[in-house]
C-alpha cells in the first residue's frame, strides 16, 4: 500500500502526506473507530472532518436539551475495556456536551487526533480507473489521493432548510438546530418561534418555554412522544454497568435495533385489558425507548395492536395539557406509533400549559413568508426575535450525496441513486470501487453505533486481508447490489410504517424520490449476514489486483511470500445467487 510524500516541507514542520492508502470522511462516533482500526493495520490514513471539533452529530446539534435516547452506555464504544473503564457517564440518557467530551476523550486516548484533520469540507470525491485510487477534493481546492475512500458521515448530518418564501428576510436571529452555534444563545425575555416538532424541536421546547418571553411552536405533523424519564447514574451504578458491560454489548446485539430493550413475546391483542393498561402505564414511565422496543411484539406490525397504544398515548396527552383544545393537536392523527422515531421528551406537553406559549398548527394557520419583524401567517404577523428552525435533516443519504461522487466512466452516485440508494451490505455501491459507506443507506437502524461497529471491524477485517493477498480493489456485483435491495425491501415490507410521511423514506425532502432508506432485518441478521459474507470468500464482491500507474514501481519491493490474486478478478456468488 503505498504512500508518497510529495508536500517535503522546508521547515521542520512533519512533512505531510497527500497520498494515502484510505480517507474517511467523518469524525464522529463512526469514523473515529474506523480512524482507530484502521491504524492498528499501519495503514496510512487521513480522515477529514467539516467542523472543526470531533464529535460528528454531537458536534453540530449543540442546542439546549440534546441528549441521546439510547442508553448512554449502550452508545457509546464498546471494543476497549480501557475506555469503558477510564470513562463514566453522569447520566442516563447524556446531553450533548458531555458527549461531546466523550468523543475528544476518546479521540484524545487512542492518539487519534495527528491524523484528523478538521474544518476540512470534502466537496468531491472521483475515482481514477488508471491509477486505481480516488482523488479527494475539498472545499477549498486542495486534491488528496487514496485507494480507499470511506465515508462515516452519519445519517442525521444535513440539515434542511424549508423552502419558505424570503426565509432570509427575518431581521432578528435565525438557527437551525443542526447547525447550532458554539456560543450561549441567550433566549431570555426574547420572543421566540420553533418551526418543527420533530425530536430535536421537542428537546428544546422545555428549555426555551422557560427562559424566553414567549415562544410559539409551529407545528406541521405532531408526534407520539414518550417521558425520556432521565436519571443520573450514580457511583455504585457505574460500578454495576462496568461490570456488565460484555453482558450489556450481547444484549443489544441480538435485540433488532441494537437498543437494550427487548419485546414482550405475547401480542398485545391477547392479554387482558387491565393487563396491557398495567403494562403500557410501566412502560411508559420506565427510562428511555422502551414504549417502542419493550412493548408487545405486534405493535410494529399488526394495526389493531398499534391502535391499542396510540390510545393509551392519546390519552397521556389529554392528561398533561390542560387545554383540551391543545391537547387535541398535539395528537397524531395522520400515523401510528413508531410509523416515525417517536421522539422522547422531558416536560414537552408540560410546556403548552404554560401562558408564554402558544401552538400554532401549520394546517390551520401555515406560514406566508418570514418579514423583518417575524414570521407571516396566513392570518397575522407574528413579531419575533429569534426563529429557530427544528426542520430535521436531508436524511441518511443527504451528506452522501452533497459531495460529488463519482465511479469508474465518471459515473455519478447522485445519478446512480436518482430512485433511491442501490448498494450491497449498505456498504458497497456497484461501479464504484473501493468505496466503502459506513453507517449509511440499506444498513442503518435504531442504535447505529452497534451497527456501525459491525461494519467497521468487518471493513477493517476485509482491509487486511485484501493486504495480505495484495488486492488491492474490490467491487460489488451487480447481482449482489439487486439481492440486497430485495431483502432490504422484504425488510420493509413486514412492517406497518410503509405509507408513513417520515426521513426514513426521504418523504420530509421535496422532490426526493421515496425509497425505504433503513434497513428493517434487524441488527442481528445483518451481523451474520456480513459475516458469512466473508466466510464465503466475500461471495458478492469482486478483489483483485490492478497495477496502477501509482504503483507499478511498489510491486517489485512486495515480499514473495504475498500472492498478488491478479489475473481475472475473483468474483464470488452473492447472497442466494447461483
Ligand atoms: P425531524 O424528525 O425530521 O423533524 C423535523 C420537523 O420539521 C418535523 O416536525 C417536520 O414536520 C418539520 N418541518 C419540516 N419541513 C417543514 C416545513 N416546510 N414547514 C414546517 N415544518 C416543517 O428532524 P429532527 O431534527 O427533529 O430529528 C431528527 C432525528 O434526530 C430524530 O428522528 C431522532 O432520530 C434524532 P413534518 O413532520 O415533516 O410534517
Amino acid at each position: 500500500m503505498p504512500t508518497e510524500v510529495v508536500a517535503p516541507s522546508s521547515t521542520n514542520a512533519p512533512v505531510r502526506r497527500e497520498r494515502y492508502d484510505a480517507i474517511i470522511v467523518g469524525a464522529g462516533i463512526t469514523g473515529l473507530y474506523q480512524l482507530h482500526r484502521l491504524r492498528q493495520l499501519n495503514l496510512s490514513v487521513r480522515l477529514l472532518e467539516a467542523g472543526d471539533g470531533v464529535g460528528g452529530t454531537w458536534y453540530w446539534n449543540r442546542y439546549p436539551g440534546a441528549r441521546f435516547d439510547s442508553e448512554s452506555y449502550t452508545y457509546g464504544y464498546m471494543f476497549s475495556k480501557e475506555l469503558q473503564e477510564e470513562w463514566s457517564w453522569s447520566e442516563a440518557f447524556a446531553g450533548q456536551p458531555e458527549v461531546e467530551r466523550y468523543l475528544n476523550f476518546v479521540a484524545d486516548r487512542l492518539q487519534l487526533r495527528g491524523d484528523i484533520e478538521l474544518g476540512t469540507r470534502v466537496a468531491a470525491a472521483h475515482f481514477d480507473e488508471d491509477s486505481n485510487s480516488w482523488s479527494v477534493e475539498t472545499e477549498h481546492g486542495r486534491t488528496l489521493t487514496a485507494t480507499y475512500f470511506i465515508t462515516a458521515v452519519g445519517i442525521l448530518s444535513a440539515p434542511f432548510t424549508p423552502p419558505i418564501p424570503e426565509i432570509e428576510g427575518f431581521d432578528g436571529e435565525c438557527f437551525h438546530t443542526g447547525l447550532w452555534p458554539d456560543k450561549h444563545v441567550d433566549f431570555v425575555g426574547k420572543r421566540v418561534a420553533v418551526v418543527g416538532t420533530g425530536s430535536s424541536g421537542v428537546q428544546i421546547v422545555p428549555t426555551i418555554a422557560e427562559e424566553a418571553a414567549s415562544l410559539t411552536v409551529f407545528q406541521r405533523t405532531p408526534n407520539w412522544c414518550t417521558p425520556l424519564s432521565n436519571h443520573p447514574i450514580s457511583p455504585e451504578q457505574a460500578r454495576v454497568i462496568r461490570k456488565h458491560y460484555r453482558e450489556i454489548h450481547r444484549i443489544c446485539m441480538a435485540t433488532p435495533t441494537g437498543f437494550k430493550h427487548t419485546m414482550r413475546p405475547e401480542s398485545a391483542l391477547s392479554v387482558p385489558p387491565e393487563v396491557r393498561e398495567a403494562y403500557f402505564e410501566q412502560i411508559y414511565g420506565e427510562p428511555g425507548m422502551t414504549m417502542i422496543f419493550k412493548n408487545f411484539c405486534d405493535i410494529s406490525t399488526d394495526q389493531s395492536a398499534n391502535d391499542l397504544v396510540t390510545d393509551f398515548l392519546a390519552r397521556k396527552i389529554k392528561q398533561r395539557v390542560h387545554d383540551p383544545r391543545v391537547a387535541d393537536m398535539l395528537i397524531p392523527k395522520d400515523h401510528g406509533y413508531g410509523f416515525k422515531r417517536p421522539p422522547q421528551e422531558n416536560g414537552y406537553y408540560e410546556a403548552f400549559n404554560r401562558d408564554n406559549v402558544e401552538l400554532v398548527s401549520l394546517f390551520d394557520e401555515p406560514i406566508e413568508r418570514f418579514v423583518p419583524e417575524g414570521i407571516q401567517t396566513a392570518t397575522r404577523t407574528i413579531a419575533l426575535d429569534m426563529i429557530i428552525l427544528a426542520t430535521g435533516f436531508d436524511a441518511v443519504t443527504g451528506t452522501i450525496l452533497r459531495m460529488d461522487i463519482r465511479g469508474t466512466g465518471g459515473r455519478r452516485l447522485k445519478d446512480q441513486w436518482a430512485d433511491g440508494p442501490h448498494t450491497y451490505l449498505g456498504i458497497f455501491a456497484e461501479r464504484f470501487p473501493n468505496l466503502f459507506i459506513i453507517g449509511g443507506p440499506q444498513s442503518s437502524l435504531g442504535n447505529n453505533p452497534r451497527l456501525t461497529e459491525v461494519q467497521v471491524d468487518w471493513v477493517a477485517h476485509c482491509l487486511s486481508l485484501m493486504k495480505a493477498r495484495g488486492d488491492n480493489r474490490i467491487e460489488a456485483t451487480s447481482e449482489a447490489v439487486d439481492e440486497w435491495f430485495e431483502h432490504v425491501q422484504e425488510g420493509a415490507s413486514k412492517v406497518l410504517n410503509k405509507d408513513a410521511k417520515a426521513w426514513a423514506y426521504g418523504s420530509n425532502i421535496p422532490g426526493k424520490k421515496r425509497a425505504f432508506l433503513l434497513y428493517a432485518n434487524g441488527l442481528p441478521t445483518y451481523a451474520s449476514f456480513l459475516s458469512e459474507v466473508e466466510k464465503d470468500g466475500y461471495r458478492g464482491l469482486s478483489l483483485s489486483w490492478h497495477p496502477g500507474k501509482e504503483t507499478l514501481d511498489d510491486d517489485a519491493s512486495l515480499p514473495a511470500s504475498i500472492s498478488r490474486s491478479g489475473g481475472p478478478n475473483i468474483v464470488t456468488a452473492a447472497h442466494g445467487a447461483a
